[in-house]
Order: structure tokens, then sequence, then C-alpha cells
């Protein structure tokens, strides 16, 4: 089961269940939901159950094209959390760009503990469709694609989404100590197009993440990676955020990059960046920057 955030177009935010890729089932509007948005929904002890009688319940109402909506990041309060140095891919890259940091991005791959950074509040996520941006004082930036662990304020892994953790590596790369500049901004955070809950993901086994990103119409980059390619299990990251840390509101969690361009790659403004990720689908956005 697949769940969505929108926006009609009157302006009204409501929330729902995926039929196919094509409709929404809305539960605002289901006299039977007991939750108010999705966050709520979340919450439920046992959320699948709950979802099926609400579908299956004769009060149930019609549902809405997409193409009708706009697809919203499906959050609503949560903190956004990510991981970092997961992938092997990942370490060497951040080694090459940065000399006096190599050794730590060494260390952290192989610790016990990971890398943990804050990424974003939720008015700094940009949803499906909607544009993600390059820092205006940054010149070498670039999408990573990571799957997202949604997680109740229970600390359970409720569901799993596409995650856009946009980092500039210029000011990453110029001193660690810069890492919250070059990843927390506005729009620095994609999410989306949905949630896959955790009972309908495939295994880890079954999970692949394409990247691509468009110029104009050119393909100017293509990667791919596997989760079976993550040094880390999902509880473990969980595991360690959830350490004397409390998500009243939730919380989403990326879990790491494995794909990573060269280095003479970066992102443009008017580029469109594609991640698609096995048992979610793809998120799809525009690329800005300020001046
Ligand atoms: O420390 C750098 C950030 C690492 C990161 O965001 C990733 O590996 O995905
Ligand atoms: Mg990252």
């Amino acid at each position: 089961m697949q769940l969505a955030k929108y926006r009609t177009s009157s302006g009204e935010t409501g929330f729902g269940v995926l039929e196919g890729s094509k409709s929404i089932v809305p539960l605002g509007d289901h006299p039977s939901c007991e939750a108010a948005n999705l966050f709520e929904l979340l919450e439920a002890d046992e959320i699948v159950a709950t979802l099926t009688s609400l579908l299956a319940s004769e009060d149930v109402p019609s549902a809405i094209a997409i193409e009708e909506v706009q697809l919203e990041a499906p959050l609503d309060g949560q903190e956004v959390w990510a991981a970092g140095v997961t992938y092997k891919r990942s370490k060497t890259a951040r080694m090459e760009e940065s000399a006096a940091a190599a050794s730590c991005y060494d260390r952290v791959y192989a610790s016990d503990r990971p890398e943990l950074f804050f990424k974003a509040t939720p008015n700094r996520v940009a949803g499906p469709g909607q544009p993600v941006r390059i820092r205006v004082d940054a010149s070498w930036n670039v999408p990573e694609p990571e799957l997202a662990l949604v997680i109740n304020s229970r600390k359970q892994l409720v569901g799993f989404t596409v995650g856009n953790d946009m980092s500039s590596r210029d000011i990453e790369g110029d001193n660690p100590l810069y890492l919250a500049q070059a990843k927390v901004y506005n729009q620095s955070c994609g999410l989306g197009p949905w949630i896959t809950l955790s009972s309908a993901m495939p295994p880890r086994s079954e999970i692949g993440i394409q990247l691509q990103v468009f110029r104009n119409t050119e393909r100017v980059f293509h990667g791919e990676t596997h989760i079976e390619q993550m040094a880390r299990s999902f509880e473990d990251l969980i595991g360690w955020l959830g350490r004397d840390n409390s998500f009243p509101a939730g919380a989403i969690l990326l879990t790491g990059t494995g794909i990573v361009p060269e280095n003479d790659f970066t992102l443009l403004p008017g580029d469109r960046i594609d991640i698609s990720i096995d048992g979610i689908g793809t998120l799809s956005a525009p690329v800005i920057q300020g001046s």
C-alpha cells in the first residue's frame, strides 16, 4: 500500500491511499477515518488493517485522479535527518573531495557509530515536481539519491520514500565544519512522490536505485546502485538516530548515497533530476539557483 499527500486546485491539502499510480482515495474525506493527516495515519498500531477496513467500508469516498491534484512531499511536521558514508562510493568520493577530512570519512565508514546529520525541517523540503535548489554561493553541486526511511513517533519504521540530499561539494570539501551549510538550506531536500508502507516494500535484495539528470533533452548523467551495497542496516541507523533523541512528530531518515557523479560533473539551473527506487517510484524535480 502507498500513501500520498496532495493539494487540490482550490488549495486544500489532502492525504490518501494510492490506487495503482493513477488515483488516490482521499482519506481526509472518509467519515470513518480518525486520522487528520498523514502523520496521524502513520501512528496507527495496525496501519494495514486500519487502511484495509477503511477501503472496504461502504462510505469510502470516490477516488480522485492523480492528474487533478498536485502531489506534495509526503510529510507533515517530521524532522528530516540523513546518514552519510554508508556506501563505499560515498566514502571514496568524499576522500577525494577533502584531503583534510579523508581519514574522518575512512573511519566513519568502518565505525560502529554512523555519520548522522540534521538535514531539513519540512519547510526546506521540495515535493514531486517542485524545484530543488543549488545554493547561491556554491559552484559544485550534486543530487544524492537516497532511500528514505519513514519513522513514526515510536521510532518504528513504517514506510519508505525517495529522498534527494542536495549537496554542495565545494563547500563540504573546503572544510568538514561547513557540512551543515553544504547540506541545509532552502529546498535542499527532495522527498516523494509518496510513501510505500513497510509491508509492501520488496526485500533489500530487490531494491535498486537509479539517478538520471537531464539538461534540455539530453541525459547528462545516469548511475545506479543497489541497497545491498549499503554497509548498514535500517535498524542500525534508526537505533543510533533514536539514542536519547525523541521524535514526537516522527522523522524521515535518508540512508546515504551510493551514486556520486565523477568530479567534473555539477548540476546547473534548469536541469531535471529523476530518482527511481524499486518498490516506490520516481521523484522528478527541476533544479533552480537564486542570484
Ligand atoms: O559527510 C558527508 C555527507 C555524506 C552523505 O551525505 C552521503 O554519504 O550520502
Ligand atoms: Mg547524502
